[in-house]
C-alpha cells in the first residue's frame, strides 16, 4: 500500500503508479538539497483515476453513515499519531516552520474528526405537502466524483477541509494538489488509502494525481461531476467557465487583498503584535493574510514605529531550524513575483519602512525579508493585487469612515479586520465591511476548523467550505413526494 520508491508518485484506482515525466523539488531553505524526487501523471492516468472512482462510489454511497464516520475517524486519527513525520515533510518541501506545519496537520486531524460527526447526522426532513395524503421528503445525496484542486501553501489542511466533508457525504474524490507538494500529498493519500481499506472499503474511492493545471487539472475538471478548487483568480475564472459549460458545480476559494483597519483608540503594541502576525507569520503565503493596514492618523506613528521594531527581530531562516519564525517564500517563481510588486511599490511612491529585499542566510534559500510600506495609496498596484508573499502597506486615513471606505474599495472580500475598543466602531464595521470573513482584535488570517469559510467579489464563488455549510456544495438535493 505505499509507494515502493520515490518516483511512484500517483494513486490511481487502488494501485501506486509511476508518472511520466520527472519532478525534483528543492528544498526551499536549502537550495543545494533535494526534498524529493517524485513524476507527473497523464491525462489518461486521470481518465483511469475517474473510471475507477465511479465504479467504486455505489459501494461508499451505500455504506452505513457509521461505516463512513469510522473512516473520516481513522483519518483523523492517522494524521494526529504521524503529525511529526508529516510535518517535517511540509516543512522539507514547503518551507513551513515545524511550528506552523504542526498547527496545520492538526487542524487538519480535527477537521477530519469533525466531519466523522458530520457523517452521521443523516440530513434531511419530512414535510407535509400542501395536498391532502400527500408527504414530501427532503433528502441529500452525494454528487458523485469531485474534483479537489488544491494550493501549495496550506498542502494538508485546506484539501482537507474539502476531502472530509467530499468522503462523509458519499462521494468518491480525484485530487490534484498543487505539483509544488507532492511528498505530503503523497503521505496524506496513503493515509486516507489505508483508513478506507482498513474498513473494507475500496481504495480507488480516493485518487491522486499529481501534475500542473493546464493539463492535469483541466482533464480531472473535464471528467468529475464537480470541482472544488482554492488558488489564484485567474485560474478559478478559467475553472468556473468550463465547469459551466458542461453544467456542474463548482466552488471557488480565491484570493485576498485583507484589509486590517487600526483606529486610533488601540494600544499601538497589541496592534503590531496582531499585524505582523496576520501579515508576516507564513512568509505572507496566506488568502487572508493582511495586505492593507488601513491606520488613522493619530496612531499611524506609533503604529508604524511598532511595527518596524517587531519586524526587526523576526527570525527568518530556514524552515527546520528551531528558532526561526518564518521560513522562505516556495521558489524563485514565487520571490521574482514578490520582488517585483516591492520594486512597483517603490516605483508608484511608497516608501519602505521595513525590509524590501532577499536576505543571506548559511544555506541558499529563498528568504525575503518581512516588508512594510508607508505612505502608500489604495489606488497603487501593491494595494490593488494579491502580493502573496511577506509584504503590506499601511494606509494613512483621517477616521473610521475613511477607513471603512477604503477597506471595502477592492475587487476581493475575503478577511478583513478592524482593532479597536470602541464598540460603536466595531459593530459597525462588522456589519458594514464586504468581507466573507471579519475579526475584531485579531488577525485576518488563521480560521477556526468547524465554521464557514469563505468570501465576497472576487475571492469566492459558489457555496461556503467548511463547518456545517461544507453539506451545500458536497450533497444533491431531492424531493421526494408520496400519496399515502
Ligand atoms: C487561515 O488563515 O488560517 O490559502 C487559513 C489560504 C486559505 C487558508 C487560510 N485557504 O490561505
Amino acid at each position: 500500500m505505499s509507494p515502493a520508491s520515490d518516483r511512484i508518485t500517483n494513486f490511481i484506482a487502488g494501485s501506486w503508479r509511476p508518472g511520466r515525466e520527472r519532478l525534483d523539488i528543492v528544498n526551499p531553505s536549502n537550495l543545494d538539497e533535494l526534498a524529493g524526487s517524485y513524476s507527473l501523471a497523464g491525462a489518461d492516468d486521470v481518465a483511469e483515476a475517474v473510471a475507477a472512482a465511479r465504479a467504486a462510489q455505489p459501494q461508499w454511497r451505500a455504506a452505513t453513515v457509521e461505516q463512513r464516520s469510522l473512516v473520516l475517524d481513522a483519518i483523523s486519527r492517522a494524521l494526529f499519531d504521524r503529525k511529526d513525520e508529516l510535518a517535517r515533510i511540509a516543512a522539507t518541501e514547503g518551507g513551513k516552520t515545524i511550528p506552523d506545519a504542526l498547527g496545520e496537520i492538526t487542524r487538519a486531524a480535527h477537521l477530519a474528526r469533525f466531519f466523522a460527526a458530520e457523517a452521521l447526522r443523516a440530513p434531511g426532513e419530512t414535510l407535509g405537502s400542501v395536498r391532502p395524503g400527500v408527504e414530501v421528503d427532503v433528502t441529500r445525496e452525494p454528487v458523485g466524483v469531485i474534483g479537489l484542486v488544491t494550493p501549495w501553501n496550506f498542502p494538508v489542511a485546506t484539501p482537507m477541509w474539502k476531502i472530509a466533508p467530499a468522503l462523509a457525504f458519499g462521494n468518491a474524490v480525484i485530487w490534484k494538489p498543487s505539483e509544488k507538494t507532492p511528498g505530503i500529498s503523497i503521505a496524506v493519500t496513503r493515509l486516507i488509502a489505508e483508513a478506507l481499506e482498513a474498513h473494507g472499503m475500496p481504495a480507488a474511492l480516493f485518487n491522486l494525481v499529481i501534475g500542473a493545471g493546464p493539463n492535469i487539472g483541466a482533464a480531472v475538471v473535464d471528467a468529475v461531476d464537480a470541482v472544488s478548487f482554492t488558488g489564484s483568480v485567474n485560474t478559478g475564472r478559467r475553472i468556473a467557465v468550463r465547469c459551466a459549460e458542461r453544467m456542474i458545480r463548482v466552488q471557488l476559494e480565491l484570493g485576498g487583498q485583507n484589509p486590517l483597519v487600526v483606529l486610533g483608540d488601540a494600544d499601538p503594541e497589541r496592534a503590531a503584535e496582531i499585524g505582523v502576525n496576520s501579515a508576516y507569520f507564513h512568509a505572507g503565503q496566506r488568502c487572508t493574510a493582511t495586505g492593507r493596514f488601513i491606520v488613522e492618523d493619530s496612531i499611524h506613528d506609533a503604529f508604524v514605529a511598532a511595527m518596524t521594531e517587531r519586524m526587526a527581530a523576526l527570525r527568518v531562516g530556514h524552515a527546520l531550524l528551531p528558532e526561526t519564525q518564518i521560513g522562505p517564500v516556495i521558489d524563485e517563481f514565487q520571490l521574482t513575483k514578490n520582488l517585483h510588486y516591492i520594486d512597483t511599490g517603490l516605483k508608484e511612491g511608497a516608501q519602505l519602512a521595513s525590509g524590501g529585499g532577499r536576505l543571506d542566510r548559511p544555506t541558499r534559500g529563498w528568504f525575503l525579508a518581512p516588508t512594510l510600506f508607508t505612505e502608500t495609496s489604495n489606488a497603487m498596484t501593491i494595494n490593488r493585487e494579491e502580493v502573496f508573499g511577506p509584504v503590506a502597506s499601511v494606509i494613512r486615513v483621517k477616521d473610521y469612515e475613511e477607513a471603512l471606505h477604503v477597506a471595502n474599495d477592492t475587487d476581493y472580500g475575503l478577511s478583513s479586520g478592524i482593532i479597536t475598543n470602541s464598540m460603536k466602531h466595531a459593530r459597525h464595521f462588522q456589519a458594514n465591511i464586504q468581507a466573507g470573513m471579519t475579526m475584531l482584535n485579531l488577525p485576518t488570517a488563521g480560521v477556526d476548523y468547524h465554521v464557514p469559510f469563505g468570501g465576497r467579489k472576487m475571492s469566492s464563488y459558489g457555496p461556503r467550505e467548511q463547518g456545517r455549510s461544507a453539506i451545500e456544495f458536497y450533497t444533491i438535493i431531492k424531493t421526494a413526494y408520496r400519496a399515502l
